[in-house]
């Protein structure tokens, strides 16, 4: 899964890149290309089970973040080459320039958060619209060369994209109007990015890190909606304290008047949980290993998701929630105490579940 993180020049966009990569930043050779890490996502339920059954191996869901070179807000909006490689992002995360700091001008010469949500919505609003506006054309013109009585999917999806363009031209973002998935599914091909889910990262002062949760409390309310969300922090203290050793880390932290749980933690799962994604976890000695399914995902679905042979061979499925597993400390105990449970191939995985599949090829 892709994350974009975009947002004005000198927002804190390879700042945030550098707290979720622990420091470890790609080397970047284009600058009209985005920069590229894969991260993994912290999760203390992995790391408990992988303690338990004393794994060799740990794997963590990952994302593949994308660093965009800053564009301006104005008339033009962002280059089309850009918005381009962003149509392909799975999640946008907005990072948005909330600290001052007379060494970091803002661009627009004034530091105004819910301005800078505003534009960024409208430009990407802009940019569906002219896509929009260009499917309708061609599908008039399609409907003109075809029969009366065989028009009925081209009329649904002129019903559709009538929708869209309302919408767009009254500067609602399509991710807030409540898409159908048959409505998604059909969208798809046309890669709208104000479709996608967004994360707006309010970057704050150092200052205001123990007032952080507070501020994210405060413009959750304000910037509540559908498929997106709000994280405020102080992305240049974590981006320095993930540079630490992780021994020196929580020491700083603590200094600095940072939360306990790493930005990047909560961030990362955030951006799990705005992708529609669940985790489930497969728990042995070699390899104790997390998989992301979208939520509702049934079992036979998500066991092709470790390996095509146990999707065609599902005979059933052995699960039980993680906190009872780390509760029974071994699949015995657990089978003994009953709180294993056999399900079928329909079965919808839980985020959390520990499965182990009996399959047969
Ligand atoms: N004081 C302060 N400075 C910050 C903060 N976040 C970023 N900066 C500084 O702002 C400058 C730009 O930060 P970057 O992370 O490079 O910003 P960017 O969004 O990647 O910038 P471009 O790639 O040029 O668009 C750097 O000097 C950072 O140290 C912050 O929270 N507080
Ligand atoms: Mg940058």
């Amino acid at each position: 899964m892709d994350v974009a993180l975009i947002g004005l020049a000198s927002s804190g966009k390879t700042s945030l890149l550098k707290a979720l990569a622990a420091g470890h930043l790609p080397a970047h050779a284009n600058p009209n290309e985005p920069a590229v890490a894969v991260v993994k996502v912290p999760d203390e339920r992995l790391d408990k089970l992988a303690t338990l059954v004393a794994a060799k191996k740990t794997t963590y869901l990952e994302l593949r973040l994308l660093d965009f070179p800053s564009f301006s807000v104005g008339k033009k909006g962002p280059p089309p080459q850009l918005l381009g490689v962003l149509s392909t992002a799975d999640l946008l995360v907005h990072v948005v320039h909330a600290f001052n700091d007379a060494s970091v001008p803002h661009p627009l010469e004034s530091v105004d958060p819910t301005r800078d949500i505003a534009a960024l919505d409208l430009e990407l609003c802009f940019a569906d619209l002219a896509i929009v506006e260009r499917r309708l054309e061609r599908l008039a013109a399609e409907m003109r060369s075809t029969a009366a009585g065989a028009r009925g999917a081209q009329e649904r999806e002129r019903e559709l994209l009538n929708r869209l363009k309302d919408a767009l031209e009254n500067e609602k973002s399509l991710r807030t109007i409540g898409l159908t998935a048959d409505e998604e599914a059909l969208l798809a091909g046309f890669n709208l990015i104000s479709a996608k889910p967004m994360l707006i990262v309010l970057n704050i002062d150092e200052a205001d890190a123990g007032r952080a949760a507070e501020i994210e409390a405060e413009a959750r309310q304000q910037y509540a909606a559908p498929q997106t969300s709000v994280i405020a922090l102080p992305v240049k203290a974590e981006a320095d304290v993930a540079e630490l050793p992780p021994e020196d880390a929580a020491e700083f932290r603590k200094e600095l008047g940072l939360p306990e749980v790493a930005a990047a933690e909560r961030l990362l799962q955030e951006a799990v949980s705005l992708l529609g994604l669940i985790a489930f976890y497969t728990a042995g000695p070699q390899d104790t290993h997390a998989w992301s399914v979208p939520a509702g995902t049934p079992a036979v679905k998500a066991a092709g998701r470790i390996h095509s042979d146990i999707e065609r061979g599902f005979i059933r499925a052995e699960v039980i929630g993680w906190q009872e597993m780390l509760d029974a400390g071994s699949h015995a105990e657990a089978k003994r105490r009953g709180t294993m449970r056999i399900e079928g191939k329909t079965y919808e995985v839980q985020d959390g579940d520990v499965i182990n599949v009996l399959f047969n090829v």
